[in-house]
């Protein structure tokens, strides 16, 4: 089962094997993981649950080539030169990484060659600008006599970082993981999603051929077993999570132990608020987008939908007819928009969410069901309630799924959106510009839209509020959590 699977001429999908110290290496011992495609339920191939061995051979790897004058000594202009490279050919590999990204997760070619792909080069890109930019600074101390001290401040690599990584975007999120470790100078033992391994191995064999040092980034396959692994290794200086809430929890109290350095990205329940003066030409079409996109696997999604009452009937029926208007699909049909949802876990997962919504009191107004074709296909649906305490308005589905709340007094909404656990992002759709900043200031959540939606940038800080995360990935900020400040103060008296 370790062989590569030819999918079809034009599609190879790699072997099921660790990239480990620049090489290719079975675990043998491994009990093995199948891999499926969730548009067809057919088996790709299979995976090994990798064991403490395997993620302490990928540790030992990582850690020698931290410690490697090959990386260790390369100046940041030879740092920049390699992530530049890996973009280029991330660039020229463009449409197999989308074909394996489709395939593996289910999601439409259509966005992955558009958007997944062409993220992950922007962010190389991005981040290949960063490490000769990354220095300390020269300070005065405030309490020693003037001209006496020369102290300075060095910023070093925290290390070996661990990063862990879901399956709803499986490329752009491990680059999200990647560029800024590397662009730092850490070096990485990664393990991707269980359901959506392949595009991560593609991307192993271009960093090898882009010349990073062998060892300097490390895939190790498994579940959540292999995960933990990786959580309980000592060499391990700093995890980089990105996954469900119970995880981050439960990792965050692992790392407590030997205080690893750690960084959340977690769940959502990010409202969507349409003001009563918004343009429902664009809020409608953007309220949509902002649910239904990837199948609402996208951790910021708007899921709370709140409508003034007046309009409350043309919004629904505006987004539902959005909704409807998707195309359902399998990945690789290029005209398919709506895929399906990763697995059957994750199909009985969102049912389930639903159901226990419908049992508690909300309304159907659209959709509800699983799709009647092979796949795990979710159609696109909306649920009305005004009951806050609904499971289905309060937990994340991670599926197609919209709660939609009508409100009287736009006083009420700055309360409403904050009334989560979660605190990951926000839309606001206003032609009222300062309503919007009030608002956006009244709302916790790491990112707030205004008349646009799901739109993260390498520029701009990401992450969230409250129970949906630590830390923030993307832009300078995220080297905070890949640097640890040393200061060196010399008596020059
Ligand atoms: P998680 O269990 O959180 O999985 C995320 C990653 O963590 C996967 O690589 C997983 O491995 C790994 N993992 C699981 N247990 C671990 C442990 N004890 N130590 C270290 N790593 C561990 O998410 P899921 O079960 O795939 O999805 C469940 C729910 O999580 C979804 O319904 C959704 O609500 C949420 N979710 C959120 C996000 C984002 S972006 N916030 C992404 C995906 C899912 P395996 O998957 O290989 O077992």
């Amino acid at each position: 089962m370790n062989a590569p699977e030819q999918v079809s001429p034009s599609l190879r999908l790699p072997a099921g094997l660790n990239f480990i110290g620049g090489a290719w290496v079975d675990d043998a011992s491994a009990e093995r993981i199948e891999v499926r495609d969730p548009s067809s339920e057919r088996v790709l191939g299979s995976i090994p649950r990798s064991t403490a061995a395997s993620v302490d051979h990928a540790v030992q790897a990582a850690t020698a080539a931290f410690n490697d004058p090959a990386w260790a000594g390369l100046p940041p202009l030879g740092r920049e030169a390699l992530l530049h490279r890996l973009a280029n050919l991330v660039e020229q590999h463009a449409s197999e990484l989308a074909a394996i990204e489709s395939l593996d997760n289910g999601k439409p070619i259509a966005f992955s060659s558009t958007l997944d792909v062409p993220v992950c080069v922007q962010w190389l890109r991005y981040f290949a600008g960063w490490p000769s930019k990354l220095s300390g600074r020269q300070l005065a101390p405030a309490m020693l006599p003037a001209g006496t001290t020369h102290a300075y401040t060095l910023r070093d690599p925290v290390g070996v970082v661990g990063a862990i990584v879901p399956w709803n975007f499986p490329l752009v999120l491990a680059i999200w993981k990647l560029a800024p470790a590397l662009a730092a100078g850490c070096t990485v033992v990664i393990k991707p999603a269980e359901q959506t391994p392949y595009s991560l191995l593609k991307l192993a064999e271009l960093i090898d051929a882009a010349g990073f040092p062998k060892g300097v980034v490390n895939v190790v396959l498994g579940d959540g077993s292999t995960g933990q692994h990786i959580v309980d290794h000592p060499g391990i200086a700093k995890i980089s999570f990105t996954g469900s809430t119970p995880v981050g929890k439960h990792i965050a109290a692992c790392a407590s132990r030997d205080l690893k350095r750690v960084t959340l990205e977690l769940g959502g329940k990010s409202p969507t608020i349409i003001l009563p003066d918004a343009n429902l030409e664009s809020a409608i079409p953007g309220a949509a987008q902002a649910v239904f996109v990837n199948s609402g696997q996208i951790c910021f999604a708007g899921t709370r939908l709140f409508a003034p009452r007046k309009l409350f009937d043309q919004v629904l029926d505006g987004i539902a007819a959005v909704g409807a208007s998707f195309k359902i699909g399998a990945g690789l049909e290029p005209d398919s928009m709506l895929g399906p949802v990763v697995s059957q876990r994750q199909l009985d997962s969102v049912l389930g969410k639903v159901q226990a919504g419908v049992n508690a009191g909300a309304a159907v107004h659209s959709g509800g069901g699983r799709v009647d074709r092979e796949g795990y296909f979710v159609q696109p649906t909306i649920l009305v309630t005004s009951d806050r305490e609904n499971p289905a308005y309060r937990e994340e589905v991670f599926g197609p799924v919209l709660t939609a709340t009508p409100y009287d007094d736009i006083d009420e909404l700055a309360a409403f959106a904050n009334d989560s656990d979660y605190g990951l992002g926000a839309h606001i759709y206003t032609r009222d510009l300062s309503k919007a900043h009030q608002l956006a200031r009244r709302i916790q959540a790491g990112t707030v839209w205004i008349n646009t939606q799901l739109a993260p940038d390498p520029n701009l800080p990401f992450g969230g509020f409250k129970q949906s995360g630590w830390g923030r990935e993307n832009s300078e900020d995220v080297f905070a959590h890949y640097l640890e400040t040393k200061t060196v103060i010399v008596n020059i008296a």
